[in-house]
């Protein structure tokens, strides 16, 4: 029997899953959408990885989201160590919180008062408490096929992990917190007034990622979210714009200030602590002020704010560049067209979403524009294409519900070697 190319990370696999569920701590990691089994990382540097049987990849996922300078810059090490030097932790304040909340403000001027918390799913948990406390109402509207985390508000026709594993709701949340999440569809305005009419003064929030990034990328219809933004005027609801994702990926405003939208909260993540466990909501100051101590909203958290995340938030947030962002738009195009022609060409339907530095090739024929046409995509052709890929040293999302992640780091080099791995992947799948 010929040795595994993957020997080591299926021992080691073997091993984390006689004592961690399924074998990982986030279930998208485990490759169970597109075979086989999960490789293990040992290091990382710049665009690139390096699993525990030695072999080395491009990465299009880096951390699915906050490595938007590469893996492990030697500016942000320097800062990291510098900090730890003083101390992990001191769950007291320190001057760092404030530098980076000041940072976020004047880069997303809509967040006038920011608490930083230890995960996206804390923070867009904790803003809909908010909206909850300030309107009196318990409803809120999410969209099919987007994801706020894992909190029970959030889990039913979830995208991201949930959508990947077939479980968009999940077992375990209760019927009572299901039924106040009421759906409605991306894109589509006329959904979102159907709820509204049906519930009017009920709703607290609607919640949305202005770019979705957990159905794959699906970018808003022109005048989706000013559409919301008009549905949530007219009926005193809250509308909250999760830009985990999108925050600082596309631009320093983030979506909000691509198409002009100012949410009355938004929920942070990911780039906001450059690696390290981090998360932020924020938004209206009479609204935050709500928030304890300042107000009756209860929300604390041990590692908020904690000085490592917040040195490395600081460092990714203070590196951003106009240069960095035409940098990636450029490889992007190169990206996504050369995905497109080298599908083409081998006869593979393939639709591409590319926005900023985020991209997804959906393997379907019609336009993704929503969960149900996300749906069309033939997942088990996605997953003979990740293997392939794979098997050429790039390193892509274990999920077709999912986007490819760009950085600083990755190069022209890297897209060209990647286009010439996918013309040799489309081949086979
Ligand atoms: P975390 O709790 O994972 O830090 O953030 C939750 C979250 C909230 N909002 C959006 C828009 C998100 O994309 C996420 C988390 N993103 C997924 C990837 N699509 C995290 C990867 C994983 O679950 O392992």
């Amino acid at each position: 029997m010929p040795r595994s190319r993957y020997a080591r990370s299926e021992r080691l696999f073997a091993a984390s899953s006689r004592i961690l569920a399924g074998g990982v701590n986030s279930p998208v990691r485990a490759f169970k959408s597109v075979g086989g089994s999960p490789i293990f990382i040992e290091r990382a540097r710049g665009a690139q990885i390096e699993d525990a049987d030695g072999h080395k990849y491009i990465d299009f996922v880096m951390s699915w989201g906050p490595l938007i300078h590469g893996h492990a810059p030697k500016g942000l090490l320097r800062e990291l160590s510098r900090a730890a030097a003083r101390g992990t932790s001191f769950g007291a304040p320190t001057e760092l919180e404030t530098r980076l909340a000041q940072r976020v403000a004047m880069l997303m001027p809509s967040m006038e008062r920011v608490r930083f918390v230890s995960s996206g799913t804390e923070a867009a948990m904790s803003a809909v408490r908010v909206a909850r406390a300030a309107t009196k109402r318990d409803r809120i509207i999410k969209f099919e096929g987007c994801y706020h985390g894992h909190a029970d508000p959030f889990l039913v026709q979830a995208g991201s992990g949930a959508m990947t594993l077939g479980v968009p709701t999940s077992p375990g949340v209760p019927a009572a917190a299901a039924a106040d999440t009421l759906l409605a569809r991306y894109n589509d305005l006329e959904s979102v007034a159907q709820v509204v009419r049906r519930h009017r003064g009920t709703i607290a929030a609607i919640v949305v990622e202005p770019i979705a990034g957990n159905m794959g990328l699906v970018l808003p219809n022109d005048g989706f979210l000013q559409g919301l933004r008009s549905a949530c005027d007219r009926d005193g609801i809250v509308l909250i714009f999760d830009e985990v994702i999108s925050g600082f990926r596309a631009s320093t405003g983030g979506a909000q200030e691509l198409f002009g939208v100012r949410p009355d909260l938004t929920v942070l993540g990911k780039i906001i602590g450059g690696g390290l466990p981090v998360g932020a909501y924020g938004g209206r100051r009479a609204m935050m002020d709500l928030v304890a101590p300042a107000g009756p909203v209860y929300q604390a958290g041990t590692l908020s704010g904690n000085p490592l995340a917040m040195t490395a938030g600081l460092w990714s947030l203070q590196n951003l560049s106009q240069r960095l962002y035409k940098q990636m738009a450029t490889l992007l195009a190169q990206l996504g067209g050369g995905l497109a022609d080298g599908a083409r060409d081998a006869g593979v339907p393939l639709q591409v979403n590319a926005f900023g530095s985020l991209l997804t090739p959906f393997f379907t024929d019609r336009p993704v524009r929503d969960y149900e046409s996300a749906l069309t995509a033939d997942t088990a052709r996605y997953g003979a294409f990740h293997r392939e890929m794979l098997a050429r040293g790039i390193y892509l999302p274990p999920s077709q519900f999912e986007a490819w992640f760009l950085s600083g780091a990755h190069t022209p080099r890297d897209v060209e070697r990647t286009l010439r791995a996918a013309r040799a992947a489309f081949k086979q799948c």
